[in-house]
């Protein structure tokens, strides 16, 4: 079961990470093997000066040595001794990547009815755990008549959402049963009540009527906790990419050139030297049949030779450079999501220091975990809550970031498909978030995330005009990878 053992080598790193540790990949390698309780004791047993954690560091710890060594130095003897036997070995590697877990090969979906209620159930109890850590809270079918005028807290998930002249109306349902929340227009809670969004899972603390309704004090979102920039002996860059849309008229061939110039080497700052990886998250061509009337806006009408020059492009780049490809919905797989990585087919195209994942798809690039996702939820976002916009991608982003979901919002324009597990739940917090889709850059830091939309290489297409989208293409968002520094770099 290779995707079980992925699936801890992430939450390996997270536990790390949450504590302010980095990993060597050694280490990790040594991790994978050990069980929770090992690990939580090998973490209390790390001195707190330690920044990257080595193998030996871990071997070391295993046969008791740095207690030891630790103890000496509590009774009195040189501490330095004790730090300098498990110093963190720093090392200027290269870049590494390694996928840590993504759909393809995995689905089981058949799209039946019990399909959708093991989904459902999945993300609730992801999110309900996740909750559960911020507040204390009681089933809903236990809000009877003797809790009538008390204080109580639920989490849910949102039915259904409704304005009266005074009030918004949210019924809340877990696997006990539902109840009516309401936020009167002059309560704290009002305003954020605005940013509720359909089957998002939330926390509610509020006064209960006995009779099924809860009036709303306060919203508690799973949200991320604040938390520091884990430090790293990680050097070199990596570059995010998305939607080059090779094939369609639009796409900015020159500047594509000049970005592979720059990769290349002509670059006096000699910053493209440094560069491992380049994440590209899906739209790599424009694809045919996407939406109506787009025949007209293809230069290549043959998807295959789409593809066939897409790799071409892509072999332009310098291969010790490691190229994650993830794909999009203008790409050859299946529309619902989560999609698998691209065909073998069209993969056998592309040279081999490129790696294909799935959508959405976790990854590390040198320890850190980044979060791959083209981005199509954005749609839904900008236009269910309030104050998001297509010009500030970003901040779409990080409401994913708060509701701990990629894509809360079901059955609108993003077609999920009721995998048995939910893979759309955000459970650890990655450092990087990397989206695409809406062709705008846009790069904050949330809560210790940095939160990168990259943008696009295809300029305004027919389409986008009559949307109104302002695409801005050929900028290629720069993470220095020891110090998380994101820089755009402009190839218009
Ligand atoms: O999406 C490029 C941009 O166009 C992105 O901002 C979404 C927007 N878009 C795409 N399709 C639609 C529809 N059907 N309605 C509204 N807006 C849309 P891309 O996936 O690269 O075509
Ligand atoms: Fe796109
Ligand atoms: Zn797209």
């Amino acid at each position: 079961m290779e995707g079980v053992i992925r699936l801890s080598m992430l939450e390996i790193v997270q536990m790390f990470a949450e504590r302010g540790y980095q990993l060597t990949p050694e280490a990790l390698e040594i991790l994978s093997k050990k069980d929770t309780g090992s690990i939580d004791h090998l973490i209390s047993s790390l001195d707190a000066s330690t920044v990257v954690v080595s193998a030996e560091q871990i071997l070391s710890i295993l046969d008791g040595r740095c207690r030891r060594a630790d103890e000496e130095a509590a009774k009195g003897s040189e501490r330095e001794s004790s730090a300098t036997s498990c110093a963190p070995e720093r090392r200027s590697s290269g870049v590494e990547v390694e996928v840590l877990r993504e759909i393809t090969g995995r689905s089981t979906c058949l799209g039946n009815y019990s399909d959708f209620v093991k989904y459902f159930r999945d993300r609730y109890a992801k999110i309900h755990d996740l909750l559960s850590k911020r507040m204390s809270s009681r089933p809903i079918e236990s809000l009877g008549a003797q809790t009538a005028g008390r204080e109580v807290s639920v989490i849910g998930m949102i039915m259904d959402i409704r304005n009266t002249s005074r009030a918004r109306v949210v019924e809340l349902e877990d696997p006990t049963g539902m109840v009516t929340v309401l936020f009167a227009r002059e309560s704290p809670a009002y305003e954020d009540s605005m940013l509720l969004v359909t089957d998002e899972v939330i926390g509610i603390t509020g006064t209960s009527d006995g009779k099924g309704r809860i009036f709303a004090k306060s919203i508690v979102w799973p949200d991320l906790q604040a938390q520091p920039q884990p430090l790293t002996s990680a050097s070199g860059g990596a570059l995010f990419l998305s939607d080059l849309h090779v094939g369609s008229k639009t796409f900015l061939i020159d500047t594509w050139n000049r970005f592979v110039s720059w990769i290349s080497g002509e670059d006096p700052t000699g910053l493209s030297s440094g560069v491992g990886c380049i994440v590209i998250a899906g739209d790599i061509v424009d694809g045919i049949g996407v939406y109506p009337g787009q025949e007209d806006e293809l230069e290549i009408k043959d998807i295959y030779e789409q593809y066939q020059l897409a790799a071409d492009l892509i072999s332009e780049i310098p291969s010790r450079i490691k190229i994650v490809i993830s794909p999009g919905n203008h790409d050859i797989v299946r529309q619902a999501e989560p999609q698998p990585a691209l065909p073998k087919e069209i993969q056998s195209l592309f040279p081999s220091n490129v790696i294909f994942v799935g959508n959405p798809s976790w990854i590390t690039i040198s320890s850190r975990p980044v979060l791959i996702y083209h981005g199509r939820s954005i749609d839904d976002f900008v236009l269910k809550v309030p104050g998001l916009s297509y010009r500030e991608p970003e901040l779409a982003m990080v409401e994913m970031l708060r509701r701990r979901h990629l894509c809360p919002i079901y059955g609108n324009r993003v077609s999920v498909a009721p995998e048995v597990e939910d893979h759309y739940v955000i459970d650890r917090p990655p450092a990087i978030l990397h989206c695409g889709h809406v062709h705008v850059v846009g790069i904050t830091r949330y809560k210790g995330v940095t939160v990168i939309n990259s943008g696009t290489w295809q300029g305004q297409t027919e389409f986008q005009k009559k949307m109104n989208i302002q695409p801005t293409p050929g900028i290629v968002p720069h993470v220095d990878l020891s110090t998380m520094k994101v820089r755009k770099l402009r190839f218009t």
